[in-house]
């Protein structure tokens, strides 16, 4: 873990309430970061005398790692205010420092919505099977009217591997608030007028798993448990419009297994759920990696769109954002056909019109090293997908604006 985990730890205690604590047993070695009231040395004395290792020490608390023996001794002292057993060993190799693992994304998503309550809320949409919070960002200027106001959402990390496509949500985030407070009058103007959905990761649990030991896993799906002891269900396979037909699989140990049933999979009616209690989205775009393309429906077929006006704002706008960031655009299917994907159903269902951006390297031939590009690329590749990104929302109010023939905008 990076010394910058310890200090966010801090924020991320913030948001845990306190959470269950398991039973000790002799054999059980568990470890936790415990949040414990202490207020002088004295007290910070008796919780290192019980075997704990403190980490951070505050004016009234100090932050400790310990086992489930320890912390169940310091809940008996009544000192507990918080105690965490989410893998906070989980980190990156050390060469990749710069990527977030979950906590320092929670940490940094918690930091942006705490510092500025007036332009972001943090939200959890769901649980996941190994209880992590699958995060939403709502940023505007003024929540009462966020309903009424244009939407667009932004989601990454589908995929597990895909580490890139997390950095890009957060990085946008970030540079929009950061961006409105200094005053950049496109930036105010974007945030002001419209409601900005991000999600960096759909899939924490994946993310987190790929990472374990800080040795990468080349992991791709969820880590649900499937009925016959496998993980994982390709999340990118689960989605409910013309599920199974085609390009997916029904092995529970295929890396494209679309899982028992369309929606079976807590990450995928998350965000169901959420594009659909918010009616006023009408663009959206899913990062995953790699091989520079910008995809758009359909994918589990290869004929086009059958409304000419909703193929030609996807090609158009594909085409405008290849200018920027040089990537190809393309018909998902033109790729492979695959079913269930998040695009398909978002526009098939909801008539939002959607995108799947591939980021970089571009296709570079056998071996997972795409998947993982250094540090080095996560700074240009963001810069080179701002105008792209910025572009989407702007047209969030009607994106049949781009074909210049005077057609309404999307009603849900
Ligand atoms: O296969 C996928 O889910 C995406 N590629 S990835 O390498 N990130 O796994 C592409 C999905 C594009 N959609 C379709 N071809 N339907
Ligand atoms: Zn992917």
């Amino acid at each position: 873990m990076k010394k910058k985990s310890l200090v966010l730890l801090l924020a991320v205690f913030s948001i845990f309430t306190f959470s269950a604590v398991k039973k000790a047993q002799s054999t059980d070695h568990n470890y936790y970061w415990m949040k414990i009231s202490a207020k002088d040395k004295f007290e910070r004395s008796i919780i290192a005398n019980l075997g704990v290792a403190i980490e951070i020490v505050k004016e009234d608390y100090v932050i400790a790692y310990g086992s489930n023996v320890e912390l169940e001794k310091i809940q008996q002292l009544g000192k507990l205010e918080a105690s965490s057993n989410l893998a906070l060993e989980n980190d990156f190799p050390a060469k990749d420092a710069g990527y977030h693992n979950y906590v320092e994304l929670t940490s940094e998503l918690q930091t942006l919505a705490t510092q500025n309550p007036d332009l972001v809320q943090i939200l959890s949409i769901a649980k996941t099977t190994e209880g992590r919070d699958i995060w939403a960002l709502r940023i505007t200027a003024d929540f009462s009217e966020a309903e009424q106001k244009p939407a667009m959402i932004y989601m990454g990390g589908h995929h597990a591997r895909e580490h890139l496509s997390v950095e890009l949500p957060l990085m946008l985030a970030q540079y929009l608030v950061n961006q409105f407070r200094a005053g950049n009058p496109r930036i105010v103007q974007l945030v002001k007028t419209r409601d900005i959905h991000i999600i960096p990761t759909v899939n924490p649990d994946g993310m987190e798993y790929d990472i374990k030991d800080a040795s990468y896993k080349m992991w791709r799906k969820n880590r649900s448990k499937n009925s016959d002891g496998t993980f994982g269900v390709d999340l990118n396979r689960n989605y409910g419009f013309q599920w199974g037909t085609g390009g997916s699989s029904s092995d529970t140990s295929s890396e494209t297994y679309k899982g028992p049933s369309a929606f079976s999979e807590i990450e995928t009616i998350a965000v169901k759920n959420y594009i659909e209690a918010h009616t006023n989205i009408s663009t959206l775009l899913s990062f995953h990696s790699f091989s520079k393309l910008i995809l758009y429906p359909w994918g589990h077929k290869y004929q086009a769109i059958e409304t000419a006006n909703d193929q030609a704002v996807h090609e158009t706008m594909a085409k405008k954002m290849s200018d920027w960031n040089g990537y190809e655009p393309q018909q998902s299917s033109a790729l492979y056909i695959a079913s269930g994907d998040t695009t398909d159903w978002s526009y098939g269902v909801h008539k939002i019109i959607s995108f799947t951006f591939e980021l970089d390297p571009a296709n570079t031939g056998f071996g997972g090293g795409g998947f993982y590009p250094g540090v080095g690329v996560i700074n240009p590749v963001f810069q080179k997908n701002l105008e792209p990104m910025l572009y989407l929302l702007e047209y969030a109010d009607n994106p049949y604006r781009v074909l210049n023939v005077g057609i309404g905008p999307i009603t849900r």
